[in-house]
């Protein structure tokens, strides 16, 4: 099964949005299988955003992800990266789909409310980077089958 690794961001969890989050994934049809409330290390927030290392928003960026609380969770289901890309909306919140979390809730790329994986191999290594093993369960719905074909 796919996996994406989500964060509900700093400003996400200070506005209270943790629950329409959870929410709006699980009406989707996707399956929790892990989820941490957590403060990031700087050390962590550098090997998650490595590759915007040297861009004019890194620093910012950083700043950002370290400032206060996140929720990191680990959805899966098929294409659940793709799926969770589209419930979040584009980067840039005025860019992003009506409807989609960052449209809804969001006015500022620098504060736009969520991360998700950007493909299946970026699913697997955050979700390594973020997870140990043994905090992440894996577990059937009584209603999987009539959500995954
Ligand atoms: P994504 O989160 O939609 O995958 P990325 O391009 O991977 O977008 O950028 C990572 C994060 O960096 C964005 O979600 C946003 O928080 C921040 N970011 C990207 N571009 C800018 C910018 O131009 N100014 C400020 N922050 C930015
Ligand atoms: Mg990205």
């Amino acid at each position: 099964m796919e996996k994406t690794f989500v964060i509900v961001k700093p400003d996400g969890v200070q506005r209270g949005l943790i629950g329409e989050v959870i929410a709006r994934l699980e009406r989707r049809g996707l399956r929790l299988i892990g989820a941490k409330f957590m403060q990031v290390s700087l050390e962590l927030a550098e090997t998650h955003y490595g590759i915007h290392k040297g861009k004019p928003f890194y620093a910012g960026l950083i700043q950002y992800i370290t400032s206060a609380p996140v929720m990191a969770m680990v959805w899966e289901g098929p294409n659940a990266v793709a799926a969770v890309r589209q419930t979040m909306g584009a980067t840039r919140p005025t860019e992003a789909a009506p409807g989609s979390i960052r449209h809804d809730f969001g006015l500022e790329v620098g504060r736009n409310i969520t991360h998700a994986s950007d493909s299946p191999e970026n699913g697997e290594a955050e979700t390594a980077l973020w997870f140990k093993p043994e905090e992440l369960v894996s577990w059937e719905r009584a209603v999987d089958t009539w959500i995954f074909e």
